[in-house]
């Protein structure tokens, strides 16, 4: 059966997002990061990237990095109209998450979360780590920006909102930035899914959002 692979509130929540909104049954299994499982024997064996998400499919292969997750998902299952075939339209969707996930998760949050990867001179850290939180508020201005007047980042929801929702969860519930006004809006539309919902309650977060 479709597997995830997840840590709760990590970027995989995107994942678990999509695969409530297809609908289809599907395992959790979770990794313990305060275990350090990720770095495991029996992990590294899943994925040698040490990482989550991870998919594996009912033919057993596995599928690592969010975004390649996510298209395979969308084109998967096209009657949830996921994401559109439109050249102009695909190309937006993928712009879009790219930068979240390029962009935002992997320089400003590691800076922010995994300060120790950019520098092992401790005093550097506090200079990383506001890095990092500009980053992180430039990226909040500029996803505003393009959700005016929208209720979704698409026009129509798409797998680029389940990319903002982890973006979102992260400002608002662990480092508890303030958001600005389409964003905010935004993040409480996606928590009135109930997938996100759903996810939420199986991932143990359903008191923070
Ligand atoms: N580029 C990857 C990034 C995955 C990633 O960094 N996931 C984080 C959780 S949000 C993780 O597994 N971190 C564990 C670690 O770095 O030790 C993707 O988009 O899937």
């Amino acid at each position: 059966m479709t597997t995830l692979y997840y840590a709760p509130g990590t970027c995989a929540t995107g994942i678990h997002i999509l695969l409530e909104e297809i609908g289809k049954p599907y395992d959790l299994k979770k990794v313990d990061f305060a275990a350090q499982g990720q770095y495991q024997p029996d992990y590294v064996a899943v994925n040698p990237k040490s990482k989550v998400p991870v998919l594996v499919r009912d033919d057993g292969s596995t599928l690592t990095e969010f975004p390649a997750i996510a298209v395979w998902l969308a084109l998967t299952n096209p009657d949830k109209k996921l994401l559109s075939t439109d050249p102009e339209k695909l190309a937006r969707t993928l712009e879009t998450i790219d930068y979240i996930v390029a962009t935002l998760h992997m320089q400003a949050w590691t800076r922010i979360w995994r300060t120790a990867r950019y520098s092992s001179i401790e005093d550097e850290h506090p200079k990383i780590k506001a890095q990092g939180r500009e980053m992180v508020e430039k990226g909040l201005a500029l996803l505003d920006k393009q959700l005016a007047g929208k209720d979704w980042l698409m026009g129509d929801f798409t797998i680029a909102d389940c990319a903002l929702y982890f973006f979102e969860f992260w400002v608002a519930e662990w480092v508890k930035l303030p958001m600005p006004a389409n964003v905010a809006a935004h993040y409480a539309r996606m928590n009135k899914r109930p997938s996100v919902q759903n996810m939420l309650k199986m991932q143990g977060l359903a008191q923070a959002a």
